[in-house]
């Protein structure tokens, strides 16, 4: 009885159709492969409402205004807080059997700011650095370029470079950090004066800037529209990618590195869901994927195997040993030193 039959089906959908499955993830821009999460929604049915920002305020907004998140992707140094006011849903282990397939290492530095290793996966991570479209950058200059921070915090460098565009990401943590540590201090340990004191630094190198973005600069970039950025390593080597003279520097001062992590917020409508996203992501294979779309380094360390010759000694992707001595992982900052930094970053970044 194909009537009755077709009666029904239309009196069910509405049921079916609330039956729906949907997780909401928030990550980062530009930091996952589209086919991944077609492919997690048609093995399992769970519809994924996906949200990207690029700023850590941004998410920290999100996750203090009460929506319903089930997955998000802080950095490491928001952890303790995020842990601390009860913002995030312990994982269950048992439903996470690709968990084995973490780096350890990044899970012994994690377990520092999230005991036991309860509450976050490594993701995604890499360095902060310089992209470079040398020819340019050494028209603009005038010759072969240092690698340093000089090239930002030194105005004189600066004023130079401006007329072939120089950005600087909208990450106020890193770029407090990196100029500290230019100047031989840490963010972290200095004081209130001494930070307040990098305005003068930053006032020098404002006018001489494009913009302060962490989004723009990756097209930007790859069409040759900057010479140097304040990057993020896989958005720079994205540039390189597109076939830009763009190379990917982690000046001899040193530099930061960040763990980006997968977590249930306490406001997760399904974090049953959520962990199987998560253990979905953890799967070798698509952490391989996600690496190989992204260039970022994984937080899988069973995903080289699937990288491929040609990525897995992409130089610049997985920083080598020397490279490796001159990064230190994004510092952890007491309310105090948080409220300068907002000072000083709020009146570089809006002039306010
Ligand atoms: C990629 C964003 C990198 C995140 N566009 C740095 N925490």
């Amino acid at each position: 009885m194909p009537r009755l039959f077709a009666t029904l089906l239309l009196a069910l959908t509405p049921l079916l159709a609330s039956a729906e499955e949907v997780i909401r993830v928030y990550n980062w821009n530009d930091y996952i492969a589209p086919q991944v999460l077609k492919d997690f929604e048609a093995e399992t049915g769970i519809r994924v409402e996906y949200h990207t920002f690029s700023t850590a305020e941004e998410l920290k907004d999100a996750l203090a205004s009460g929506e319903a998140i089930d997955v998000a992707v802080p950095s490491h140094d928001t952890l303790p807080a995020l842990i601390k006011s009860g913002g995030l849903h312990p994982v269950d282990f048992s439903l996470l059997p690709n968990r084995k397939h973490l780096d350890k290492q990044l899970l012994s530095t994690l377990v520092a700011l999230d005991p036991g290793n309860r509450h976050a996966l490594p993701y995604l991570w890499g360095a902060v650095g310089l992209a470079i479209n040398t020819p340019q950058a050494e028209a603009a200059f005038g010759g072969p370029l240092p690698d340093s921070w000089s090239l930002l915090f030194d105005a004189e460098q600066s004023t130079r470079l401006a007329s072939c565009g120089i950005s600087v990401l909208d990450a106020r943590d890193e770029t407090l950090s990196l100029l500290l540590n230019y100047q031989g201090h840490s963010l972290a340990r200095s004081s209130p004066s001494r930070i307040k004191r990098t305005s003068q630094v930053l006032d020098g190198l404002r006018p001489n800037l494009r913009y302060i973005d962490s989004e723009r600069y990756i097209e930007d970039l790859s069409q040759g529209k900057l010479c140097v950025a304040m990057a993020w390593v896989g958005d720079a080597l994205a540039a390189a990618d597109a076939g830009q003279p763009v190379r990917f520097v982690v000046p001899d001062e040193g530099s930061v590195l960040f763990i980006d992590n997968l977590v249930i917020p306490s406001s997760a409508k399904r974090p049953d869901l959520a962990h199987r996203f998560i253990n979905y992501l953890m799967q070798p294979k698509v952490a391989a994927l996600i690496t190989a779309e992204t260039l970022y380094p994984s937080g899988n360390a069973d995903s080289k195997e699937f990288l491929g010759e040609a990525l897995r000694n992409q130089p610049g992707l997985y920083p080598d040993r020397d490279t490796k001595r001159r990064l230190h992982a994004l510092e952890t900052l007491s309310d105090k030193h948080g409220a300068i930094r907002d000072e000083v970053w709020a009146r570089f970044r809006d002039g306010s």
